[in-house]
């Protein structure tokens, strides 16, 4: 994977036209964090072979064995304010669930909140981070892991994770991936809310299952109904029959019949 590979044949208007390669880094989303502090451009994208820190949310961590995934962070200056800054994790979901099936061809979905699934196992893992003050996103990091290549995963993830190769039956092009994913990324900023919004639905593997939303106030089940501008999942709960507002950042959400 090569940053001639990727930009040939490109044709974005600001997305990858600038791209940072690594063949090793700890984390693309703390570097690309620190190019958007000192003024790197609208659309600039960090990209790594491996990270030996990749970070997960909530302090978790995420793994990108060298030669076999996509670590990158795509730097973002969107001029809205902090509270319209959630669009952009449904942006991002939507961008690379487009770009998998246009380049592997594989029917991704999106996991709410942050998960890209392939037949109900996690095929990739999103990190949006902010800096931001009360009136003005400076920058917005969308940081994406792709498991491409992988045969064999960590006991601890084995149960839920799956790569790019393993579903499509066939060895995927990283490069390809990558080229995708700006093109839709850029397709995907140029939508109204309303066209959006019905792409992200469409892509959904949340909406219209039945999910446990685990809280800090206790579990329960229901339906998932949609999912609001604000990237909250609108939940009827199966006890009253009240639809229910469920922060990505207060719970779980697991459907019932295993990880998806
Ligand atoms: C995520 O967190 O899924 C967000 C992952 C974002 C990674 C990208 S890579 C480029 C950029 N730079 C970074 O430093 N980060 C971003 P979360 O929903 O918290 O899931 C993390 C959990 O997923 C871990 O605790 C593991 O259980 C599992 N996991 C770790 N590596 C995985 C992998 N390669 N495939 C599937 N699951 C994995």
């Amino acid at each position: 994977m090569t940053r001639e590979q990727i930009q040939s044949e490109l044709g974005t208007q600001w997305a990858g036209r600038e791209i940072i390669y690594f063949k090793e880094i700890d984390s693309t989303n703390r570097y690309a964090k620190t190019l958007a502090r000192e003024g790197a451009a609208h659309g600039t994208l960090v990209l790594a072979d491996t990270q030996t820190a990749g970070r997960g949310r909530r302090g978790r961590g995420w793994i990108s064995p060298a030669g076999e995934s996509i670590a990158m962070s795509l730097i973002l200056r969107p001029d809205v304010p902090p509270a319209q800054v959630a669009r952009l994790s449904l942006l991002t979901a939507l961008a690379v669930a487009n770009a998998i099936d246009r380049a592997a061809g594989l029917d991704a979905r999106i996991k709410w909140p942050n998960d890209i699934v392939v037949e109900g196992r996690k095929v990739c893992g999103m990190l949006l981070e902010m800096d931001a003050t009360p009136e003005k996103v400076e920058s917005v990091v969308a940081g994406v892991g792709i498991n491409v290549h992988q045969t064999q995963f960590d006991s601890e993830i084995a149960h839920s994770a799956s790569s790019l190769d393993l579903l499509a039956g066939r060895r995927i092009d990283r490069a390809d991936i990558v080229r995708a994913f700006l093109q839709e990324y850029e397709r995907a900023w140029a939508l109204s809310d309303e066209a959006m919004m019905r792409a992200y639905c469409a892509r959904s593997a949340t909406i219209g299952q039945q999910v446990q939303v685990i809280g800090l106030n206790g579990t329960y089940t229901g339906t998932a109904q949609g999912v609001t501008e604000g990237g909250s999942l609108l939940v009827r709960a199966d006890v009253d029959g009240e639809v229910r507002e469920v922060l990505a950042a207060d719970v779980s959400v697991r459907g019932i019949m295993g990880y998806a």
